[in-house]
């Protein structure tokens, strides 16, 4: 852009109300704030001292600048979740993969624009267990004078889930790591920052209280920012209609039960249509395996106007932790709304076929408890987190720090969800590198998501950063590749950023790999990224400046 330009469009933003403003300018502070939940006070990491963290508005083709400053003792990046970042992936954020942390007392400044997306998206640390504080909601509005593909709801409401840990979180994961077992699970689910009222220690005036007027429609924009746990979402004598996951219109479904896995968000129509009284709302866990998960039900309350204070609430009854029908009824209500004005733009062709499996092991481990430690794999490859960022190392062609032999299949052919029981193999260690896979500009991947039963089946929320892609087919025990590709929807598959790889089962994505960068891929329970249940795909440039990275900007921080 000519330097006048920019200045000029600089200037008018002094005046949004002029014109169009296309810059959104906002400044992070990263602080500790003391912060008291069930019945305990403690020191939390948060932005700008606030917990959930401010919610980042932007319109659809806006440049966003976020100038984060870190005055904490512990390493910081933030993770843009769901942003596309085309050609940008110096802003994408996860610690060690596009950037080196940014250090106590450094500053960064994320800068990317908003490009073909409208939506409710999220924010997050993205290094060791600090996005449990370190979190908020993105709202994309549509472009000015383009409205929704449902009817303008009169209010819109940001509710965000979150899992509470009377101790450090960074004392859990830490204390976990050394002894090679797993983490203590959670104290407490939170909506919008608060256990609620049903709470054994409720406070805070009660939790998260949603004001409504009878008859008019709330669009609840609605995001999992927990470290480790599907949710399910409710709201007691009230139906919901999803219009949006991830960033992406949906075909309209109303139910009475939302399912959200880590790092997902749903837009739901909720309509006051009763008069008058008080509503519980209600957040808990989704694990139909027999892995421990914190089985507290985080609630809060919608409050019709005029109702008086002594009414009693009226509750709902949440779903067991293992209702597997609820979250497959959920899950297959999901297609693309595939509009004239937004089409489902299924890769019809595939130039690379994957195969990945996900799960967890066991490796040798001497100063653990056990002389053994849990760890997860892609692939059989527990993924080993470099000290200079992956990103960098690809730009500056330093050798050393990554390879791009990543299998494309699982190196052993199994029984892989387990079932029957016993058939899992009975050598559950992994192999360990820094592998990536790569992929030429506009590659077409089909990549099948493989649940592993070693040590137990397991649901997977995986994340891909750098693209949207579409869940084309899913099912149960081993993936087919002769019969299970005759069933694949390549109409109006939900497209999104995170999926759940059904326990025992599998799930199968396409995306076009149409942003040159280092993009990672990692299961969104943070136990087991943390595990090594992470790999990052290479995407080389294409032809010319439009289809190539951008150079790095000056202040990225080093290692
Ligand atoms: C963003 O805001 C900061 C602090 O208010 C200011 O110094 C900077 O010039 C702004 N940048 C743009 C591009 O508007
Ligand atoms: C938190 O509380 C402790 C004990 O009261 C105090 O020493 C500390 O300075 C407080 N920290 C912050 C960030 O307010
Ligand atoms: C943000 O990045 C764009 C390139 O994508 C660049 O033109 C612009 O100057 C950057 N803005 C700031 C404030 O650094
Ligand atoms: C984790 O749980 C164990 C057993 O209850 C407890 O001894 C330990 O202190 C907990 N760790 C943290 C960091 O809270
Ligand atoms: C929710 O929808 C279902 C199915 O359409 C219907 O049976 C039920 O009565 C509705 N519940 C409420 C509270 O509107
Ligand atoms: C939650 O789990 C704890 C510990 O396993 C158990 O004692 C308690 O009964 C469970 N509560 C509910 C509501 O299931
Ligand atoms: C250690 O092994 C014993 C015996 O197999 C088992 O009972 C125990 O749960 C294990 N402890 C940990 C922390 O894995
Ligand atoms: C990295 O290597 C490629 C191919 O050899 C070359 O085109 C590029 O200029 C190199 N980049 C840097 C920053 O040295
Ligand atoms: C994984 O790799 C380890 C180490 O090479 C090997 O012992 C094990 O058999 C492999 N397991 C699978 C399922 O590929
Ligand atoms: C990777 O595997 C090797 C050989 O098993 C082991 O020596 C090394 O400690 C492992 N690295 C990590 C980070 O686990
Ligand atoms: C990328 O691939 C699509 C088809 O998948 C094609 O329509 C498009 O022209 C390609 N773009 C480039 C720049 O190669
Ligand atoms: C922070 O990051 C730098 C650069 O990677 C590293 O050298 C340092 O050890 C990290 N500090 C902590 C506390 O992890
Ligand atoms: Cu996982």
């Amino acid at each position: 852009m000519e330097n006048w330009v920019r200045v000029l469009l600089l200037v008018v933003c002094l005046f949004p109300a002029m014109v169009e403003c296309r810059v959104r300018n906002y400044t992070f502070h990263v602080v500790m704030k003391n912060t008291t939940r069930l019945c305990s006070s403690k020191p939390i990491v948060t932005v700008n001292r606030r917990f959930p963290g401010p919610t980042l508005y932007a319109r659809e083709d806006d440049n966003v600048l976020v100038k984060v400053t870190n005055h904490v003792k512990y390493n910081v990046t933030i993770h843009w979740h769901g942003i596309r970042q085309l050609r940008t992936g110096w802003s994408d954020g996860p610690a060690y993969i596009t950037q080196c942390p940014i250090q106590p007392g450094q500053s960064y400044t994320y800068n990317f624009t908003v490009t073909g997306q409208r939506g409710t998206l999220l924010w997050h640390a993205h290094i060791s267990w600090l996005r449990a504080t370190l979190h908020g909601g993105i709202v994309i509005l549509p472009k000015r004078g383009v409205p929704y593909p449902f009817p303008k709801p009169d209010e819109e409401v940001v509710v965000i889930l979150g899992e509470w840990w009377k101790s450090d979180t960074e004392v859990v994961i830490n204390q976990a790591t050394q002894s090679g077992v797993a983490p203590n699970v959670s104290d407490a689910h939170t909506i919008n920052g608060h256990p609620g009222p049903l709470s054994p220690c409720s406070s805070q005036g009660g939790g998260f209280k949603l004001q409504v007027e009878s008859g008019k429609t709330y669009m609840l924009r609605i995001i999992n920012a927990a470290l480790n746990e599907e949710l399910f979402f409710k709201v007691a004598g009230h139906n919901l209609t999803v219009v949006e996951v991830d960033a992406t219109y949906t075909k309209p479904f109303t139910t009475d039960t939302l399912l959200i896995t880590p790092g997902q968000t749903t837009n739901a129509l909720l309509t006051a249509d009763r008069g008058s009284g008080k509503y519980l709302v209600a957040a808990s866990p989704f694990m139909d395996s027999i892995v421990a998960v914190d089985n507290m039900t985080a609630t809060a309350t919608v409050h019709y106007s005029g109702t008086l204070s002594s009414t009693t609430t009226t509750i709902t009854q949440p779903p067991p932790q293992n209702a597997t029908p609820i979250a497959n009824k959920f899950i297959n209500s999901l297609l693309s709304l595939n509009s004239k004005l937004y089409p489902a733009k299924v890769p019809l062709t595939v130039d690379h076929n994957l195969l990945f499996t996900v799960g967890l092991g066991v490796n040798p481990c001497a100063t653990c408890v056990n002389g053994s430690k849990v760890v997860a794999a892609i692939n059989n490859v527990s993924f080993v987190m470099p000290t200079f960022s992956l990103l960098q190392a690809h730009y500056f062609n330093i050798s050393g720090i990554f390879t791009t032999d990543f299998p494309g299949n699982p190196p052993i052919i199994f029984n892989y969800s387990g079932n029957p029981p016993g058939t899992s193999p009975a050598n559950m260690n992994t192999m360990n590198g820094t592998r990536l896979y790569r992929l030429p500009y506009n590659a077409t991947v089909e990549l099948v998501l493989q649940d592993t039963g070693i040590i137990a089946p397991e649901n997977h929320p995986i994340h891909l950063h750098g693209f949207n892609f579409f869940q084309v087919g899913r099912g149960l025990g081993n993936f087919n590749p002769n019969k299970d590709p005759k069933n694949f929807n390549l109409v109006d598959p939900v497209e999104r950023n995170t999926i759940g790889v059904p326990s025992g089962g599998w799930t199968a994505i396409r995306f076009t790999a149409d942003n040159p960068g280092v993009w990672f891929l990692h299961c969104h329970l943070e136990v087991h990224t943390t595990w090594g249940l992470k790999m990052a795909f290479l995407v080389d440039n294409g032809k010319g400046p439009n289809e190539s990275l951008l150079p790095p900007p000056s202040d990225l921080p080093t290692c």
